[in-house]
């Protein structure tokens, strides 16, 4: 049902505002200088649609952003992600893949909200998502404990979380969000007591870090997969704290007992091998953090990236 995509559309987003530690934004431009689009373009023989910019979106900043139903900086969030959406459209509309390289999870309210909308319009489809992650990100602005929007996307793109006021999150409407039902998580083990409750009642299909160690990576991506579906495109949402700060120091809420460089790459490269992978988010690499393991992180971010896009072993 889909095309064999080698259009790729990629869109750097240099945003810190979903948390509190700067850094993040320098990201997608470490990425790039790793050479990331050209190993896409030379070795993978994408065709790549980039504006050759990374954006921090300076003209959409608030003068005064205070906190909103517990939440930090929600104009500015807003804005970016209202903005970041309609660039993922754009690209998606023309069936391409789309590949974000955040910044901070918070974009994913943009990049998600973007395919969801064109796979609807151009496949009359439901799209899929699996989120890779230590966390689950679904806090709403009432159960989160930080106030920080990062831990809160997936509460906003399934309508967990709802606000009225189109400047902060109003500008959200269904065409552009995603059933809970079409959601899984891989890599989970720092869960906050309200969102383990969101995600009971709610029956969110999560993989936690547990069900990796008793069934093994392989049996596990079968398992989220079948629950999936064939022939359901598929967004996949990938934060590089899903791995082991072994192997991912740099970024800015690590948890140990993640997900080895290898699990990782065999998860992006199973997501790829469906055929039905649509659009990649890579975020929350911190070059700033930890910085002795920030050429590691960089690497490890690469790596997930060429997986998801059909890099081969053999
Ligand atoms: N991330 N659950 C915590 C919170 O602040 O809500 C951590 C969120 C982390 C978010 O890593 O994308
Ligand atoms: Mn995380
Ligand atoms: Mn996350
Ligand atoms: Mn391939």
């Amino acid at each position: 049902f889909l095309p064999t995509q080698n259009e790729l559309g990629v869109i750097a987003v240099g945003f810190s505002g979903g948390q509190c530690k700067a850094g993040v934004d320098a990201a997608p431009m470490a990425l790039i200088q790793a050479g990331l689009i050209n190993q896409l373009k030379d070795e993978l023989e994408y065709n790549i649609h980039y504006d050759g910019e990374v954006h921090s979106y300076s003209e959409l900043m608030p003068k005064e952003d205070p906190d909103y139903r517990n939440m930090k900086n929600p104009l500015a969030v807003s804005a970016v992600t209202q903005t970041l959406s309609k660039q993922v459209y754009e690209h998606a509309k023309e069936g391409r893949f789309v590949l974000t390289l955040g910044g901070d999870h918070s974009i994913a309210i943009g990049t998600v909200s973007g395919t969801a909308k064109a796979i609807r319009e151009r496949l009359g489809r439901e799209m899929a998502v699996i989120w890779v992650d230590a966390h689950a990100d679904i806090n709403t602005p009432e159960s989160s404990e930080s106030g920080n929007i990062h831990g809160m996307p997936v509460a906003f793109l399934t309508g967990l979380a709802a606000e009225k006021r189109e400047d902060i999150f109003g500008w959200l409407k269904d065409d552009q969000k995603i059933s809970v039902k079409k959601l899984v998580y891989i890599g989970l083990r720092d869960i906050d007591r309200g969102e383990k409750k969101i995600l009971r009642d709610n029956g969110i299909k999560a993989f936690s870090m547990h069900d990796i160690d008793r069934h093994g990576i392989g049996k596990v991506m079968d398992m989220a997969l079948g629950w999936i579906g064939s022939d359901t495109p598929i967004h996949l949402s990938f934060d590089v704290d899903a791995l082991d700060p072994m192997w991912a120091p740099s970024t800015g809420t690590p948890v140990r007992g993640g997900l080895t460089l290898r699990e990782g790459d065999f998860i992006a490269e199973c997501v790829h091998e469906t055929g039905s992978l649509v659009a990649l988010d890579l975020v929350e690499v911190n070059p700033s953090l930890e910085s002795e393991g920030a050429s590691e992180t960089i690497r490890a971010g690469c790596s997930i990236i060429r997986c998801a896009l059909g890099d081969t072993l053999l």
